[in-house]
């Protein structure tokens, strides 16, 4: 409570402080592409030595107040902050909290009326459906008429994103995730000192776990591995889920909950594709090929039987195969390759919906300037912007980004401007853009297609690590769909999200139960009653809601 106080009082302090200077007019012209040259930045509006031909430059900068979370960078000497608002024309000042503080500071923030321009906050947390709704937030949508917005307007106007609308409103734009950097992985030592080739079908995957359990893939002398290291069924069965056409996995949202093309709602873990891949689960876990504790779903399930040697099929983040990791395993030859999905017959391969995001921004109704406002945020996730939050300042901080996104950082000027941190920005993340890389919105009829043509960055001295997001986007893209799923980040009511939970347990008790039988034969039966309490529990309740949300956006 003494915190809160303590960061009331500061936010009071900062709002006196603002109350007469928020008063800006940007003249309506937007997204000027001249990079601004200056760097200097002054921190009295009155100075403006930059001489720059930047159409804002005569006028003075326009104060922004933004809340965003977790920020140690003060913009009068953060020298990338500096050129964004020589570039943007504005004076920032940021509020913050830290990210277990926030959720609480910014509901009370926005209850008690202070003076912020700009938020960032969490898909859940906070009630910012609810703020929307009670006309705390800015209505962005007569705004991006104008066209001047092309990247909120884009995601705004999207069929993945459809769902964060208020009552068919946009209020805010949601933290677009930059790709799934979760992937099925496999030994390729295991499979080269085997001679094995990397599995296409479900048939060469369960020859492949045969012999990584039973042919001493390590060549150690002992039997000692398995094929599939899973904690729970989320994690390394995800390649059989998504073979028979379910979506079961860890980043799988609403229980697989998915919209057929006749716009019919359904999720295929609760019909004969679930069942099917129970089945061929099954057959993994009797003969042996899993680890055997995966019910339990080990915290240290990482440490217990990845990073140790003993299986060698696993479905984890890019970041959790990279080679750091993996120096210490045993033999010293590990290494992981990124299998695709694969298939069977009779079935369509399912994988984890098209684009999806975390953390939403948006601009608030007190917000006195809102073209500057909006314009600030698309200019954060224009080409120039992303150049600038994630490689730094040209010429300081990096010399060139090439156009499949790599980037030769100055090293030790960076070390000079962010002593001991992290050799990524403070910046690229969670200020008004979670994209390691660019969205070419503006040059794609749909925010899909710009998707499909994003680019991420890397670092010359990431690369030189074995791990970068670039590596690790493009292994988790083989296990995410581009197709949007209009219901994939949809929030049902209070009462919907207790129905689903109350579904979940149901399905995570049967299916393991199902997973773990010890005879094949009593699987079907096993599914009817798995069935039967799902009905009981209010199955059919849960996908009228769904349906009639898809209806609603409509
Ligand atoms: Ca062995």
């Amino acid at each position: 409570m003494k915190k809160l106080l303590n960061v009331l009082t500061a936010v009071l302090c900062i709002c006196a402080l603002l109350l007469t200077a928020c008063s800006g007019d940007s003249g309506g012209s937007s997204g000027s592409s001249d990079s601004g040259g200056g760097s200097d930045s002054s921190n009295t509006s009155s100075s403006d030595s930059g001489g720059s031909s930047n159409a804002d430059s005569n006028e003075a900068p326009v104060p922004l107040t933004m809340f965003r979370m977790a920020t140690d960078q003060d913009p009068s000497t953060d020298p990338i902050l500096l050129e964004l608002q020589a570039r943007t024309n504005t004076k920032l000042t940021i509020i913050t909290a830290t990210w277990d503080q926030f959720v609480d500071e910014l509901n009370l923030m926005m209850a008690s009326g202070e003076k912020v321009d700009l938020i960032l906050t969490g898909e859940s947390g906070t009630p910012w459906r609810q703020w929307a709704a009670e006309g705390l937030l800015l209505e962005m949508d007569p705004y991006l008429a104008s066209g001047n917005y092309p990247f909120i307007q884009s995601v705004c106007e999207s069929d993945s994103f459809a769902s964060y609308k208020v009552n068919g409103k946009s209020y805010v734009l949601p933290g677009v995730h930059h790709g799934n950097d979760w992937s099925s992985y496999v030994r390729q030592d295991w499979l080269d000192n085997l001679g094995l080739p990397m599995p296409t079908t479900l048939d060469e995957y369960y020859d492949m776990l045969v012999a990584f359990t039973y042919e001493d893939p390590d060549q150690n002398g002992v039997d000692d591995t398995y094929g599939i290291g899973a904690a729970g069924l989320g994690g390394g069965f995800t390649p059989v889920f998504a073979a028979y056409g379910a979506k079961k996995g860890p980043n799988t949202e609403n229980l697989g909950i998915d919209v057929a093309s006749d716009g019919s709602v359904y999720s295929n873990l609760f019909t004969e594709n679930g069942k099917a891949a129970l089945k061929y689960i099954n057959m993994l876990v009797r003969d042996g090929l899993v680890n055997p504790d995966f019910a339990t779903s080990s915290p240290d399930f990482k440490d217990q039987w990845i990073y140790t040697g003993k299986t060698g099929a696993i479905y984890q983040a890019a970041n959790d195969v990279s080679p750091d990791l993996l120096a210490n395993i045993p033999g010293g030859t590990a290494s992981f390759t990124a299998m695709e999905p694969v298939t069977t017959a009779g079935y369509d391969v399912a994988v984890m919906s098209g684009p999806t995001s975390w953390l939403v921004f948006g601009a608030t109704s007190q917000c006195e300037n809102p073209e500057k406002a909006l314009e600030f945020m698309d200019f954060v996730n224009s080409k120039e912007g992303r150049d600038l939050l994630i490689g730094g300042v040209k010429g300081r901080h990096y010399t060139e980004i090439s156009e499949d996104g790599v980037f030769d950082r100055i090293v030790e000027n960076w070390e000079e401007d962010y002593p001991g941190g992290d050799t990524r920005t403070p910046f690229w993340i969670a200020f008004f853009s979670t994209v390691y890389g660019y969205i070419p919105a503006k040059d794609y009829p749909t925010f899909e297609e710009a998707m499909a043509h994003k680019v991420i960055y890397a670092g010359t001295d990431e690369l030189a690590t074995g791990f970068s997001f670039q590596q690790g986007v493009g292994d988790g893209a083989k296990w995410q769909s581009s197709v949007p799923n209009p219901l994939h980040l949809y929030q049902l009511e209070e009462d919907g999200q207790l129905l689903q939970a109350n579904l979940a347990e149901v399905l995570n008790v049967n299916y393991l139960r199902m997973a773990m039988a010890t005879d094949a034969d009593d699987i079907d039966e096993m599914w009817d009653v798995f069935m039967a309490e799902a009905n009981q529990v209010g199955l059919q309740d849960w996908l009228d809601m769904y349906q009639a949300g898809y209806d609603g956006m409509k």
